[in-house]
């Protein structure tokens, strides 16, 4: 009998023992699931995350031109902060960026982009909109009026011409930037948005532009959760699906939406959507190889995959108090690398392809790592009768003229760039040149 229950005993410990044993594997392997979960931020990730906020920073040293507010919103979209850094840089978005934006207003060009990227950037630092004010003929009126009036006259070219006076990405910034700043946004406005989804008109080139379906489905996101669009609310329903469908099905083996670029603001969209984080791990992943591989050097770029890459996206500006912030993020001297030209050369043929469908080629040696910009600056120094201008912009310099003629976006024309036919993802300044290859800078219509 004794025995019996020493048996019974020993076999209770055993299986107790065992069921610990057997918890804390389970511990243990959640424990390592999570920590290899690709979104996880700690660790490498999150010095990868301080890295990517300390070349944003760094990006407003010594910058000249006009302020970015798009780096702005980045920074303060962000986990870490240099608080006193981000007030210096809102300080000069106050003036030169409005001083900017406030000539274009003067000079009636279209400036929606720039004047939502501006009130993002204001309202992310919970700056009073209701004091920032611009003058045309004389009556002056708050930023948020002349945003509502810039987007009444884009919406009047789309029924007018089928298209906005600048273009749907820009369209969606509007409406985010109003709908976030608590404005409402007329149904007539967020109505043609979504006859433009359902219409597939989101297009770059002659491909999906998955960066304005992105746009446009974090402007929409932001419409339905205001409540205020209530006549077409089913509408609203479609086109938000049809947007997370066309991201989703633009995600490659890679995990990549569309390309390196595009996939930041496709992941915000799809957490403002609504969609858990884990439905994104491929795509983070696959930003933290490209961010680990220097793809992201232009700050613009890092400025759309940050917040993603920090699970936020455009629409948290809407909640921001800026109440008890970080303010940990310091910036170590660095030493100025001086990068010399590299003593290999690498030949490049130029072709040129005008409007009218004539081409001339011309050649010329560059140093191996060399940007478009730079080849095209030295054959433009051969005097063979080349020329090129540029535009500066967000991203950097836009090729806007090539041998005298203009590829104006008045006249919905650009210069498209293309290497041994495949079209660039990236801009002159950015694309470097490794091997030999032809560059063809080609006047297309869009
Ligand atoms: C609309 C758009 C265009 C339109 C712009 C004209 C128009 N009115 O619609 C067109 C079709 C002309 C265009 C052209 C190109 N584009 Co584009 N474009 C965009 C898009 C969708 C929105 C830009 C915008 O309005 N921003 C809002 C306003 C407020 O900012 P902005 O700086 O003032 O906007 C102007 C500039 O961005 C400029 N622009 C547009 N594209 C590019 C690209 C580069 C490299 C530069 C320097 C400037 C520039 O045009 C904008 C309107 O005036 C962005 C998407 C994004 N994520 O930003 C891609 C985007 C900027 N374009 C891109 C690329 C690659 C190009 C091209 C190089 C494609 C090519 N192979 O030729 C060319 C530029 C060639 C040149 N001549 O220098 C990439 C840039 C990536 C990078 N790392 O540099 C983006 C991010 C798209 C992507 N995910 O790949 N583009």
């Amino acid at each position: 009998m004794l025995s019996k229950y020493k048996y019974l005993f020993s076999l209770f410990c055993v299986t107790n023992r065992l069921s610990r044993m057997l918890s804390s594997v389970i511990i243990i392997g959640l424990l390592a699931f999570a920590s290899s979960k690709p979104c996880d931020t700690s660790g490498s990730n999150n010095e990868l995350l301080l890295s990517l906020n300390k070349d944003l920073l760094r990006s407003l040293e010594g910058q000249e031109g006009v302020p970015n507010p798009s780096v702005h919103l980045a920074l303060r979209l962000s986990n870490y902060h240099n608080l006193a850094k981000e007030s210096e840089h809102l300080n000069r978005l106050k003036n030169i960026l409005h001083n900017d934006i406030q000539n274009s207003l003067s000079n009636s060009q279209p400036v929606v982009g720039r004047m939502a990227l501006y009130t993002l950037a204001l309202k992310s630092s919970c700056y009073d909109l209701t004091t920032v004010t611009f003058t045309v003929s004389e009556t002056s009126e708050t930023l948020l009026t002349h945003l509502k009036k810039q987007m009444e006259q884009e919406k009047e070219n789309i029924a007018f011409s089928q298209r906005p006076l600048t273009n749907y990405y820009q369209y969606s910034l509007g409406v985010l930037a109003l709908c976030t700043s608590g404005v409402r946004v007329n149904n007539h406005v967020s109505n043609k948005l979504i006859k433009a989804v359902e219409h597939e008109h989101f297009k770059h080139g002659d491909v999906d532009s998955i960066d304005t379906y992105a746009m446009a489905g974090m402007a929409l996101q932001c419409v339905k959760d205001s409540g205020t669009h209530v006549q077409n609310a089913a509408e609203l329903d479609t086109a938000l699906s049809k947007i997370k469908q066309k991201l989703l099905a633009s995600s490659r083996t890679d995990g990549h939406i569309g390309n390196e670029f595009s996939t930041g603001l496709a992941v915000q969209a799809l957490l403002a959507m609504g969609s858990p984080v884990a439905e994104c791990a491929a795509s983070m992943e696959a930003m933290r190889t490209d961010a680990r591989s220097n793809t992201y050097h232009n700050p613009m770029a890092i400025s759309q995959i940050l917040p993603a890459l920090q699970q936020k996206s455009y629409l948290t500006v809407k909640s921001k108090e800026c109440l008890n912030e970080d303010d940990t993020l310091v910036l170590e001297p660095v030493d100025p690398v001086v990068v010399l030209p590299s003593m290999t050369k690498v030949a490049v043929m130029v072709e040129v392809v005008t409007s009218s469908g004539a081409s001339a080629v011309y050649s010329v040696d560059v140093p191996k790592g060399s940007s478009v910009l730079e080849a095209l600056e030295l054959l433009q120094g051969q005097n063979v009768g080349f020329t090129f201008e540029k535009e500066s912009s967000l991203w950097g310099p836009f090729l806007s003229a090539v041998n005298g003629e203009q590829a104006r976006q008045s006249d919905r024309r650009y210069w498209h760039l293309s290497s041994d036919g495949t079209a660039l993802n990236q801009g002159i300044n950015d694309f470097k040149i490794e091997t030999t290859q032809r560059i063809t800078l080609k006047n297309t219509s869009y």
